[in-house]
């Protein structure tokens, strides 16, 4: 195996014997098939689309099977390989397809090519290097290449949720299997590889904004909420990861049992959309970002629902007491599939939680949220009077991911150490490292503001572009916001890539850069972008405040 798509990949450059997330060479192996594939099926429809052939859609198995390979969310080897004996038959079926319009086959990259008879067939080519990102022998294509992928894994992990609201785009779609097969091109140039980068981006803001769109259309804008962090007396499930569809239908079946309803997580912005606040079985927020889980599902004693990543390998004992759905997968959890309308049954979690005893207190009190952009815009005049006194000096973009490496204390050290006339904008999970601590607020406005999960970056582009406008500012970077970014995995690249096409600049990005990233394609980033990394807290603190 060799991994580098996430922040934690082993000594910064990759993982080759065993995921430091946990996955096996097994798994690792047979999600890069599964990515090798999707290239197979995006460039089978490539070459019919150029031949002007309409092509049967395969738009959401590619979308599938991407996220299915974003780190921590689907362990499932069999999961996997199922899901490639999927796309072995779509290939099988556009090579046909083709075929039959008197397409021509010649010049197919081996991905859009290769088939297996059975299991064996699959397993053996997983382990074949041409399947593998180290197939790519030049570094800094290599490395744009992958830049380009895991940015597309990010938008596709988006596009599903919005998908399950009934929201989708063809043109992302698209451009998954136009980014896709652009991957297998040879002809292209780091050039062109760069542009296409930038094109993710753009694609990234659409379907954040197209997740925003689905989210608060159907469940109301987030609002000023505050979140109780501690239990009730009654057994509970525990639900975590991104996916505000299955945590509705959770709620809807679970009303009048007798069971709470707790988020985990990246699931916690579930408790600022006006929707969910009708249900009196829905508690609050049990614990923290994704990486203390072993020990929070240990004391919340009941059920757990993952709707997405990220999931730790559970302890032995706990896998009987987890569930996963939708593109997350563990082996030995129970897998709740979605029936031909999308409605999930939920009864055998309900019924299990009945069984178990109530969460143990872990924390009490409440923490404050739900300043995506349109509660932002509600207290605007608030905001701009904050700065235009000088009481707001400077806005920090703290968005993204939190991680289990030490190095990240820095963040809460940060936010700990950030002057007064200071206020944190945040979302993702990154939150977790100092949206207890009190600092206070400014006039009323709370010196952290949280937007929702990690995909409301996009609320935070959507509040900075609003500043612009009020201050009548020409370039959104003359703006009083500093952007310290903490990453982990694939969706953070594309809130990245994002960023960098709204014109955002000089972004730093921690805690360490991606091992994904030459040092030529580095380069780029920062002379381009302003991209950097992170130093000491005070030394920080004085470089974003000079
Ligand atoms: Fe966090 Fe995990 Fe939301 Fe990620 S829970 S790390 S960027 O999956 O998706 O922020
Ligand atoms: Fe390593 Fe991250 Fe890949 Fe897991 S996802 S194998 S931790 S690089």
């Amino acid at each position: 195996m060799f991994c580098y798509q996430c922040q934690e990949a082993a000594k910064g450059t990759g993982c080759t014997v065993k995921g430091v997330c946990g996955k096996t060479d097994v798994v690792s192996n047979l999600q890069d098939l599964m990515v090798y594939t999707l290239k197979g099926i995006s460039q089978l429809v490539i070459r019919g689309k150029q031949a002007g052939v309409e092509m049967p859609n395969k738009n959401h198995y590619v979308m599938t099977g991407l996220f299915m390979t974003i780190t921590n969310a689907n362990f499932d080897d069999q999961a996997i390989l199922n899901n490639i004996r999927k796309g072995l038959e779509i290939k099988q079926e556009l090579k046909g397809f083709l075929s039959e319009n008197g397409v021509s086959l010649e010049g197919l990259h081996d991905a859009a090519l290769w088939s297996a008879t059975d299991d064996n067939g699959i397993i053996a080519k997983s382990l074949a290097p041409e399947a593998g990102i180290l197939a790519t022998e030049n570094e800094d294509v290599r490395s744009l290449r992958e830049l380009i992928i895991y940015g597309v894994k990010g938008m596709a992990a988006y596009a599903e949720h919005a998908l399950n609201l009934g929201k989708e785009d063809v043109n992302i779609y698209e451009f998954m299997v136009k980014a896709l097969a652009a991957t297998l091109d040879d002809s292209l140039s780091a050039d062109d590889l760069v542009a296409l980068t930038l094109e993710t981006g753009k694609f990234g803001v659409d379907t954040m904004a197209m997740l925003d769109a689905a989210n608060t259309g159907t469940y109301g804008n987030p609002e000023i909420t505050e979140v109780n962090i501690g239990v009730r007396n009654n057994p509970g499930i525990l639900v975590s990861g991104h996916d505000l569809k299955d945590f509705e239908q959770l709620l809807e079946q679970s009303k009048g049992a007798g069971v709470d309803i707790y988020t985990h997580g990246e699931m916690l912005p579930a408790n600022y959309y006006p929707a969910f606040k009708k249900y009196d079985h829905f508690f609050g927020n049990y614990g923290n970002a994704w990486w203390k889980q072993k020990e929070e599902f240990e004391s919340f004693n009941g059920p757990i629902l993952f709707t997405t990543n990220c999931i730790v390998p559970p302890k032995e004992d706990q896998i009987s007491r987890i569930y996963t759905t939708g593109a997350s997968g563990y082996p030995g959890c129970k897998h709740i599939e979605a029936d031909q309308d999308g409605n999930k049954n939920f009864s055998e979690i309900i019924e299990h939680a009945k069984k178990l005893k109530s969460p143990t207190e872990i924390e009490t009190g409440t923490i404050i949220g739900g300043f995506a952009h349109a509660q932002v815009f509600a207290l605007a005049d608030k905001v701009v009077d904050a700065v235009k006194s000088g009481a707001i000096k400077k806005f920090f973009v703290m968005a993204g991911c939190d991680g289990r490496m030490k190095s990240r204390d820095y963040y809460t050290e940060f936010a700990e150490k950030l002057p007064e006339g200071t206020v944190i904008l945040t979302a993702g999970c990154a939150k977790y490292r100092y949206n207890k601590l009190e600092l206070g607020d400014i006039g009323g406005i709370p010196r952290v503001l949280d937007a929702g999960q990690c995909n409301d970056s996009y609320s935070l582009a959507v509040i900075a572009l609003k500043l612009k406008e009020v201050f009548e500012l020409n370039d959104i970077n003359e703006l009083p916001i500093a952007y310290n970014i903490a990453w982990y995995e694939q969706k953070a690249v594309i809130v990245l890539l994002a960023l960098l096409y709204l014109g955002v600049k000089n972004i730093h990005l921690g805690p360490t850069l991606p091992g994904f990233l030459s040092q030529n394609v580095a380069k780029v980033l920062v002379e381009n972008f302003g991209i950097a990394g992170i130093g000491s807290v005070e030394d920080d603190i004085e470089m974003f405040m000079a």
